[in-house]
């Protein structure tokens, strides 16, 4: 599994699109030119073939809107697949991208592990593969660039705002469950390492008393998080990976006749419309917001890249923490 510390080693780091001029430098072959991009990125339709994880979240919806949206806005052929978070259909589609010779493959990897063979029948047909999102722990030369959230340190925000939360109003002892994203998805070994990092460093007397995936999903939050309650009757902390989770989370909270936000303080990630809806309402403590408007971002990437320009690794998204009392005044304001 890919850590924050391996992952960063050997990038050249920064944030935003930087294009410095000449030739490009990943993937170790200047001809990116697949079948028959012009290398200058101008004169030629480009086709990209993108591989989603899903449609688990309302994060994922609004991170798919903002690709097929940029794609139409730039003028780039987009050829789209949805895994059904299952990486063996993401294998699939990018096996179809590869022999149908598109210019680019783009995609976000349900997993971090598994990616080798793949990205090498990538590279060998010479079409270069720009990840958006999620992380691979595959070698760095079988991909140029990555466009996408430091999920290790959403969850450091997150420990840091519980932190919070909890000076506000105590509880004592801390009993934290966890709802954790989809098993071995880089934001849940991320999200689970940053807010562990935070418990060792700063918070020993903090006790993670279950664990358990939610896959991400509304369903699957509520499903674990009633299991919780009759398992845990003790936590009175939710941290949930997204905000969706923590939104099924919520409704099994209130069957159980517990208030959500007040008996069981809960934080999680992503931003969403309804997650900021529910902290408005006081049921979710805080957010820790991860940004899913990839699009614009990742069709700049791609021009740069057929252009022949040299990239960043790693062009991280800008992200923002919101407390409850914050909700209401940010909400009108939300784009996702
Ligand atoms: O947090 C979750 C989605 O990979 C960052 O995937 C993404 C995560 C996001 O299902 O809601």
């Amino acid at each position: 599994m890919i850590s924050r510390r391996s992952f960063l080693s050997g990038l050249t780091g920064g944030a935003g699109v930087v294009v410095v001029g000449g030739a490009l430098a990943a993937c170790g072959k200047k001809d990116t030119g697949g079948s028959g991009s012009s290398g200058n990125g101008a004169s030629k339709t480009i086709t990209l073939g993108f591989s989603q994880v899903g449609s688990e979240s309302g994060w994922r919806s609004a991170n798919t809107t903002s690709i097929k949206e940029a794609a139409a806005a730039a003028g780039i052929n987009l050829k789209f697949s949805d895994a059904q978070q299952k990486q063996e259909n993401q294998i699939g589609a990018i096996r179809d991208y590869i022999a149908q010779k598109v210019d680019i493959i783009s995609f976000s990897p349900v997993v971090s592990s598994g990616w080798d063979t793949v990205l090498k029948e990538a590279q060998a047909a010479k079409i270069p593969v720009v990840l958006t999102d999620r992380q691979v722990d595959s070698d760095q030369s079988l991909w140029v660039s990555l466009v996408g959230s430091d999920f290790e340190a959403e969850g450091e925000r997150a420990g840091k705002i519980l932190e919070k939360v909890l000076q506000a109003s105590p509880v004592n002892p801390v009993n934290i469950a966890v709802l954790e994203g989809t098993t071995g998805s880089a934001p849940a070994l991320q999200r689970a390492a940053g807010f562990k990092k935070v418990m060792d460093a700063s918070h020993p007397e903090w006790k993670i008393v279950v664990s358990q995936t939610g896959d991400f999903t509304r369903d699957g939050g509520k499903q674990v998080m009633a299991a919780f309650l009759q398992s845990h009757p003790e936590a009175n902390v939710l941290y949930a990976h997204n905000d969706d989770m923590a939104l099924g989370a919520i409704q099994s909270i209130e069957a159980a006749g517990k208030k959500p936000g007040t008996d069981i303080k809960i934080v999680s990630v992503d931003g969403v419309h309804d997650g900021f809806v529910a902290m408005s309402q006081g049921k979710i403590n805080a957010i820790v917001e991860c940004n899913p408007l990839l699009g614009p971002q990742l069709m700049e990437t791609i021009k740069a890249v057929l252009g022949g320009q040299t990239v960043e690794k790693w062009i991280k998204t800008k992200e923002s923490d919101f407390l409850a009392a914050d909700a209401a005044a940010a909400l009108p304001n939300r784009k996702y």
